[in-house]
């Protein structure tokens, strides 16, 4: 303007940064996955309750199938995951527990899976904050038109502490991200605003880095290297408050029928900083107990 030469744009990051910014020890799953599969809690009764939600088909229900699959060395479908748009895919309100060895022993953490936000059905959010509190039995099938009420077969009117939430996951697709609406955005801080007040830790992971970024597509070992993930991720951190230390990215079997390193090394990888956060949210609830 006014005769002056404007500055050229800078130009733009290129797609792969040298060094990853996380460090992923790729080549090494054993040691991630034995600390999953040797992992126990202090207290044998105990059990840690990982509720998953997010919007509809960001992959939740996938990520639970990932990480049975993981866990048990071949694919495993045990959820129903679909290839769908608009409402969300789960209706129920559903507990999977993993086995461990033998088909009657099972690993101290369970998976909580709910059915997806969307922008119009507002009263999902109402029922999660139940389930955080552990009021909800299992196979809660969610009713659009109204809250579960104190008077239904499925409201948990004592629960124990084995029925409440000890870690609170978000899961969002990276490939949407951008679309995301504000209505679905304002549900997650709602619902987080509520893990708050009880203190739940909360992460969150990003699924479908594969089709997010054509560099990670490429090879699934730049996703720490890929500028365009680390944006997104960034986004996010900013949109629903969760720090960048707690985001983790994953790609879910969802095409595969065989297992992949990189992709059990990334789930395993989440997974560990989900079983961290739970365990040391126990830790810190017994203590303000004893005290
Ligand atoms: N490319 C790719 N596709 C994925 C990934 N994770 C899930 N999908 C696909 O995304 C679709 C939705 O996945 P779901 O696991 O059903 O998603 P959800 O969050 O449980 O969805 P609702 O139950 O509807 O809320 C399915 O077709 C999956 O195969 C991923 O990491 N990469
Ligand atoms: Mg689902």
């Amino acid at each position: 303007m006014g005769g002056q030469s404007s500055q050229p744009p800078p130009p733009p990051p290129p797609p792969l940064l040298n060094k990853p910014w996380r460090r992923i020890d790729w080549g090494n799953k054993q040691e991630s996955l034995e600390y999953v599969i040797y992992y126990k809690l202090h207290n044998k009764e105990q059990q840690l309750r990982i509720l998953l939600h997010g919007q509809c088909g960001a992959g939740k229900s996938s990520f639970i199938n990932s990480v049975q699959s993981v866990l048990r060395g071949r694919m495993y479908r045990q959820a129903l995951t679909a290839n769908t748009s608009g409402d969300s895919f789960t209706k129920k309100y559903k507990t999977y527990k993993i086995e461990r060895d033998s088909p009657d022993v099972f690993y101290p953490f369970v998976f909580d899976d709910i059915m997806g936000l969307s922008t119009d059905k507002g009263v999902i959010v109402d029922d999660i904050k139940l389930i955080l509190h552990g009021h909800v039995k299992d196979n809660y099938k969610y009713n659009p038109e109204s809250k579960l009420s104190e008077g239904d077969e499925h409201f948990n009117k004592t629960p124990t502490d084995n029925d409440k939430v000890h870690v609170l996951v978000c899961v969002a697709a990276a490939d949407t991200l951008s679309t995301m609406s504000d209505e679905v955005l304002r549900q997650i801080k709602e619902i987080r605003e509520e893990a708050s007040k009880l203190d739940i830790p909360q992460l969150a992971i990003l699924t479908k880095v594969d089709a997010a970024c054509p560099e990670v597509k490429k090879d699934l070992k730049n996703v720490y290297r890929s500028t365009y993930m680390k944006e997104m991720m960034e986004r996010f951190s900013a949109a629903v408050g969760i720090p960048m230390d707690c985001i983790f990215l994953v790609k879910n079997y969802h095409e595969e029928i065989d297992l992949n390193e990189d992709i059990d090394l990334l789930i395993l990888n989440a997974l560990k900083h989900i079983l961290y956060s739970g365990e040391d949210f126990v830790k810190m609830k017994l203590q303000t107990r004893i005290e």
